[in-house]
């Protein structure tokens, strides 16, 4: 990580408190969080059974100084459909809300390939460097890591799974991360800080397949 300038840590307090109201509106999102574990799984005491096949992605080694937290999310769309939105690496400000403008640095899109995200104002941060860790088109997995950038999420990794939920024709959504805990944070500070933002993404993703999903069926019955 470049060397930041110190950030007062209410400016976390601050963007927990602008965003709080969006996560009210949904019932169908779960979290869950803790830390320093050496390889902690935040799933074991989530709301939704996850299979193992997709846990196995979501147990992180944990750090004295890290902290890890999950975020579970229905979608009434086919895993197709959400995974069309979600694999473009390139594109995350196809549904994460905060990002301004997104540009590939290095690489074509595999493993490796580093983007440089802007995120609107407003934020305790302007941009961030990302590079492509996971992307599995057969499990449906991708993940990234925070290599570089003007915040505080230092060390940064997420994970996202997405599997056909079990009753229906839904996808169910699973977003992990792992993240050093910044100083003069606690752990449950950071951890509401990111789960905030997590939320609104998938809650924004899950609007955006469900949508495209809509069309889809509305063309295949005009055929
Ligand atoms: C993601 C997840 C996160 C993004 C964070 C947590 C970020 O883009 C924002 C604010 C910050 O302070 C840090 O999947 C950073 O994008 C919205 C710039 C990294």
């Amino acid at each position: 990580m470049p060397a930041n300038p110190p950030k007062p840590s209410f400016l976390i307090h601050r963007i927990n408190n602008t965003t709080a109201t969006s996560t009210a509106m949904n019932t169908t999102t779960t979290t869950t969080s803790a830390s320093c574990q050496k390889r902690w799984s935040p799933l074991t005491c989530a709301a939704t059974p996850v299979p193992e096949t997709v846990s196995r992605y979501h147990a992180h080694p944990v750090g004295p100084n890290q902290c890890c937290s999950a975020v579970v999310q229905q979608i009434a769309a086919p895993v197709s459909t959400v995974w069309s939105v979600v694999r473009h690496f390139d594109n995350p400000q196809a549904y994460k809300h905060f990002v301004k403008s997104c540009h590939v640095i290095l690489g074509d899109g595999d493993v490796g390939t580093l983007r440089e995200v802007h995120v609107i104002s407003g934020l305790p941060a302007a941009k961030s460097t990302e590079r492509l860790e996971i992307l599995d088109d057969e499990r449906h997995v991708i993940s990234f890591s925070v290599v570089g950038g003007d915040h505080r999420l230092a060390n940064y990794r997420s994970v996202t799974t997405l599997h056909a939920s079990p009753t229906g024709n839904g996808t169910v959504v699973v977003e992990s991360y792992v993240v050093d805990i910044p100083p003069g944070n606690t752990k449950d500070e950071t951890c509401v800080f990111i789960d905030t933002i997590v939320r609104c993404n998938l809650q924004s993703l899950a609007q955006i397949a469900e949508s495209k999903s809509r069309r889809n069926n509305t063309n295949h019955h005009r055929e």
